[in-house]
């Protein structure tokens, strides 16, 4: 796995709490960093001790998106390919995201700019402090939504607001964003991270395989006709009926205690 100071990476209580570390810019992305977060997320895969993710940023921002320092155009040289920066970097990551059966909580803690929104809109659920702000930046510097935000601003938007979103690169308050959906929580800036953990360790506590085939129901339903998706609840309540944790959880309310779920 890469190790990197770009990527605090911490285990506890079954939570593999990830803070993005580049705060003097804004925790925006360089190589090093993406490879680091998506080193992470594969082992968040992997490791069947880590049983949910907390992903937050250091300093006073979230992410910036992408470092625009990496290819300053006045070093001269022909222009970048950012579809290939796309397909080398982001892309990968927002897929083992979503990927991913196990809950992803984003803690966003300050501001979350350009492809840095983008990912926290791609996390499972996602808390923000108050005084945070989302920012479709692209539009300023010529560029078009990435990271997934095209799909996510238009599928939980709709058109509206989503292109005058991405079109003006005005600034989302977290509360706003809350208000229309496109996070869960905007909480004051000191709970946040209280909050967060809180949430992260009860779901990481929780029955995590049923957690995870919730997650691929639902995110599957994006696609899916109704006729589609009531096969696939039928298929995955089989599996989730199979398991240790259903078992368990039937036992412990028929007993009248808390459940001691495995993610079995
Ligand atoms: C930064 C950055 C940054 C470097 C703040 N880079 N240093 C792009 C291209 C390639 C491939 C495909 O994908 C993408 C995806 C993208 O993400 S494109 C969008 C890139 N991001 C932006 O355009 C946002 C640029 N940043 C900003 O507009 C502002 O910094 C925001 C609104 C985020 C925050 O504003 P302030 O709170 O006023 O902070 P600041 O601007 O003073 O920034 C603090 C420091 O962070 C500053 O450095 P300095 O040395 O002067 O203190 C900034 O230069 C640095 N920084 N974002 N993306």
């Amino acid at each position: 796995m890469t190790t990197s100071e770009t990527v605090l990476a911490r285990l506890e209580a079954g939570v593999l709490h990830l803070t993005l570390n580049r705060p003097d810019k804004l925790n925006s992305f360089n190589e090093e960093m993406h490879l680091a977060l998506r080193a992470q997320i594969q082992r968040a895969h992997d490791d069947e001790a880590v049983r949910a993710v907390l992903l937050t940023g250091a300093g006073r921002g979230f992410c910036a998106g992408q470092d625009l320092g990496d290819r300053d155009p006045r070093k001269g040289g022909p222009a970048p390919d950012l579809g290939n920066t796309l397909e080398t970097f982001y892309n990968p990551t927002l897929r083992l995201i979503r990927q991913l059966e196990k809950p992803v909580i984003c803690a966003v803690n300050g501001v979350a700019a350009g492809a840095g929104a983008n990912i926290a809109f791609a996390c499972d659920i996602v808390l923000a402090a108050k005084s945070a702000k989302f920012i479709q930046a692209f539009a300023k510097i010529g560029l078009i939504p990435d990271a997934g935000g095209s799909w996510s601003l238009a599928r939980i938007l709709g058109e509206p607001r989503a292109k005058a979103l991405a079109l003006t690169a005005e600034p989302l308050m977290a509360e706003r964003a809350a208000d229309w959906g496109l996070i869960w929580k905007a909480v004051e800036d000191s709970d946040l991270m209280t909050e967060a953990t809180k949430l992260a360790e009860s779901l990481a506590a929780g029955p995590t395989l049923g957690l995870g085939l919730t997650k691929r129901l639902i995110q599957a339903a994006a696609t899916n006709s109704l006729d589609e998706q009531l096969d696939m609840e039928r298929d995955l309540q089989q599996q989730a009926g199979r398991s240790a944790d259903y078992a368990e959880g039937v036992i412990a309310f028929l007993e009248k205690r808390a459940a001691r779920f495995t993610g079995k």
